[in-house]
């Protein structure tokens, strides 16, 4: 059972979050942040991995706080739920298209975190949502799931597109990574025979 649970409280945020990284992609997310909601249910159906949500912040500051903490709670779930790793295909990479604007995301579920991230927003806003807050998502999530994560938008024009190509790309590294190889039986991914250091 690849599943896992995470609550974090504190003074700016209180989450309470499930993941099971062999679901079909159902999610019930509630974040207060309508935009950060769809790209977490997209992030969940493309990824088929079950997320319960639910995160209360301190939104009357803005929306940093709560989106970077479930970042961080994610990780953290998703990190927990792999377990031993063993029999893990580990790397993956993609190109996700969205209208006129095309990421490349790539991960290597190495137990080191490592972001690059090589994307740009033209306007400032999507809604009342900060585009700069997808960053910080990433960042909180790749460091605390301890995955090396690299996304790069290679054209775009359409900030909201280029935020669901980040989270469709992510999703779709995240099912084939996460995903058991039969091949490898309960091996672990690594020459050195350990995955982290
Ligand atoms: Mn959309």
């Amino acid at each position: 059972m690849r599943r896992a649970e995470v609550t974090r409280t504190t003074a700016e945020t209180d989450i309470a979050l499930s993941v099971d990284l062999d679901g079909s992609g159902v999610s019930t997310i509630s974040t207060g942040v309508g935009f950060l909601d769809h790209m977490l249910e997209l992030l969940s159906r493309h990824a088929m991995i079950d997320m319960e949500i639910k995160a209360k912040g301190d939104v009357h500051v803005d929306f940093h706080h709560v989106t970077e903490d479930v970042g961080i709670a994610l990780g953290q779930a998703v990190r927990k739920a792999l377990g031993d790793m063993k029999g893990l295909t580990r790397y993956a990479d993609v190109h996700m298209p969205m209208d006129e604007t095309l990421t490349r995301v790539a991960i290597d579920v190495s137990g080191r975190p490592f972001l690059v991230w090589r994307t740009a927003f033209p306007t400032q806003k999507v809604g009342a949502f900060d585009t700069e807050l997808v960053r910080e998502f990433f960042q909180a999530f790749a460091t605390h799931a301890a995955v090396t994560l690299h996304v790069e938008t290679l054209y775009g024009a359409n900030s909201h597109h280029i935020a669901e190509s980040c989270f469709k790309g992510l999703a779709r590294v995240l099912k084939t990574a996460f995903a058991l190889d039969p091949r490898a039986g309960d091996r672990l991914p690594s020459t050195k025979g350990r995955i982290g250091d």
